[in-house]
């Protein structure tokens, strides 16, 4: 069930309270744009970067946060790392990019996670001269006109979509123009980076390389914590269980 307003409202307190979000909107007279990378990020990998960077310059965006899901809405009956470890690892991948922010703003939210309540308690946070922009992978813009309340998110962001070079963008295009709601979308190219987060997860578990996929930090924190069933690292041979927790 969607969060009641005055849930949003307590929510929202709590994370000004705590100084996590950008400030930005100080300025009456100009129009700040943030954008917003949601995704699970299990783990973050070099596509997401390069995705956000580039909305970043094109966009003309003032600060991308980096916004690791909760409770996923989508992967309920999948098993997803903690929380804290996807937070961490989205930490150690934006720290060196002084544009980039990893927020903890729905991490620590209970329940499951869903994308219109994130914004609607964005927009109450931030000034009406702040825009919102939600970037994500042309692939799920197909898929978020059947997100939890499309319509809110309509009404509340822009969408930037990441595509790679010659990705046929007629399946989100269609998805687009059928729905009911008014999208604000716009597609962006960016470099051919077919990787993924099951990618990065396989070969973590066939004991491969993640050089040049993923920051190293990231690769770093994978190995310390044995996530994604380590097989072989450089610190020793570990075992785990098929989604990398020793029991
Ligand atoms: P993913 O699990 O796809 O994230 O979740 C993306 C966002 O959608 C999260 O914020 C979810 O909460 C939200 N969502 C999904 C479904 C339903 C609802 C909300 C709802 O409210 O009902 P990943 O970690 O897999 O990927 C993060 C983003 O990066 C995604 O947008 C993905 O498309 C994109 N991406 C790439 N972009 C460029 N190059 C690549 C990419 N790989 C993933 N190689």
């Amino acid at each position: 069930m969607a969060l009641q307003e005055h849930e949003i409202e307590r929510l929202a307190e709590g994370v000004v309270r705590r100084g996590d979000l950008p400030l930005l909107g100080r300025d009456p007279k100009v129009t700040y744009r943030l954008g917003i990378m949601g995704g699970t990020f299990d783990p973050i990998h070099n596509g997401h970067l390069v995705a956000a960077e580039q909305a970043f310059d094109d966009l003309g965006l003032d600060v991308v946060v980096f916004m690791p899901a909760g409770r996923p809405a989508f992967k309920l009956n999948k098993k997803v790392s903690s929380g804290e470890d996807r937070y961490a690892m989205t930490l150690l991948a934006t720290s060196d990019n002084p544009h980039f922010v990893a927020s903890r703003f729905e991490v620590d939210r209970p329940g499951v996670t869903y994308t219109a309540d994130t914004l609607e308690m964005l927009r109450g946070i931030y000034a009406d001269n702040v825009e919102l922009y939600f970037i994500t992978g042309a692939d799920a813009i197909a898929d978020i006109v059947r997100w939890r309340d499309a319509g809110r998110i309509a009404r509340l962001a822009h969408l930037v979509g990441a595509t790679r070079p010659g990705y046929d963008l007629a399946r989100a295009e269609r998805a687009i123009e059928g729905s009911p709601y008014q999208f604000d979308v716009t597609y962006l190219e960016v470099p051919a980076l077919a990787i993924s987060s099951s990618y990065l997860r396989g070969r973590v578990s066939r004991g491969q390389s993640l050089r040049y996929l993923t920051p190293d930090a990231v690769t770093g924190y994978i190995h310390k914590h044995n996530l994604y069933g380590v097989r072989q690292t450089r610190y020793g041979s570990v075992e785990g269980d098929a989604y990398g927790r020793r029991s």
